[in-house]
């Protein structure tokens, strides 16, 4: 039996919702073919989540971590290929506070890439008409803290393997705040498929996901 843990994140920046959180508690304690789920929130804190994400893997010794975070002006899931050791904060987190060019870790490599295979969960989802895409940048905020966190966390356990997915809002954030939006019940969904498929055989994806810019 496999375990994967699941975080989504607290509502931030004056939002009464996060819909990775919507999403990641729905699948609370589920099981998906031969995983068992464990959903947790973590805190929209540079401060915080990194503490808060060492001690569920602590807790939990999950097989997989599957980080979820809201990005509100997206349409689309977005499964993240690069962690930065960068922050650039546009706004404050739940804390006040706001890093302007900084590095998460002195001395740390300058990228990390997830170890979830992404090219698979992304074709996985597309197989089932789910808007979704490969993305290069989990923007500066505390996703990509998160993502290089989880991912600098993991070269100590390695046999687990983790990932960043970003959400877009749901459909009661698109009546607050005009975002574009996914239903809850759709990003759930793809998570399951994204679940199942990392159990199913590790076959090679051949096509280019890319980008020419
Ligand atoms: N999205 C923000 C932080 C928390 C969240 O859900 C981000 O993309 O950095």
């Amino acid at each position: 039996m496999k375990k994967v843990l699941l975080t989504g994140f607290e509502p931030f920046g004056g939002q009464v919702l996060n819909a990775s959180w919507c999403a990641a508690q729905r699948l609370h304690h589920t099981v998906i073919d031969n995983a068992t789920v464990i959903a947790a929130q973590l805190s929209c804190s540079f401060h915080k989540t990194h503490g808060e994400l060492k001690q569920l893997i602590s807790r939990h010794q999950p097989d997989v971590v599957l980080c979820l975070g809201q990005a509100s002006n997206s349409s689309v899931i977005q499964v993240e290929k690069v962690a930065l050791n960068y922050i650039d904060a546009r706004i404050a987190d739940n804390d006040g506070v706001q890093p302007i060019e900084q590095p998460i870790i002195n001395d740390g490599p300058n990228a990390y890439f997830a170890s979830v295979p992404v090219k698979r969960l992304v074709t996985a989802v597309q197989a089932h008409q789910i808007p979704v895409s490969l993305s290069y940048s989990a923007g500066t905020f505390v996703c990509n803290q998160l993502f290089y966190l989880l991912m600098h966390e993991l070269t100590l356990h390695p046999q687990m393997i983790g990932g960043f997915i970003h959400v877009p809002a749901c459909e009661q954030q698109r009546l607050l705040h005009q975002h574009p939006f996914m239903s809850t019940a759709q990003v759930v969904t793809a998570l399951k498929i994204m679940i199942q498929r990392l159990q199913q055989p590790q076959d090679e994806v051949t096509q280019s996901l890319g980008t020419l810019y």
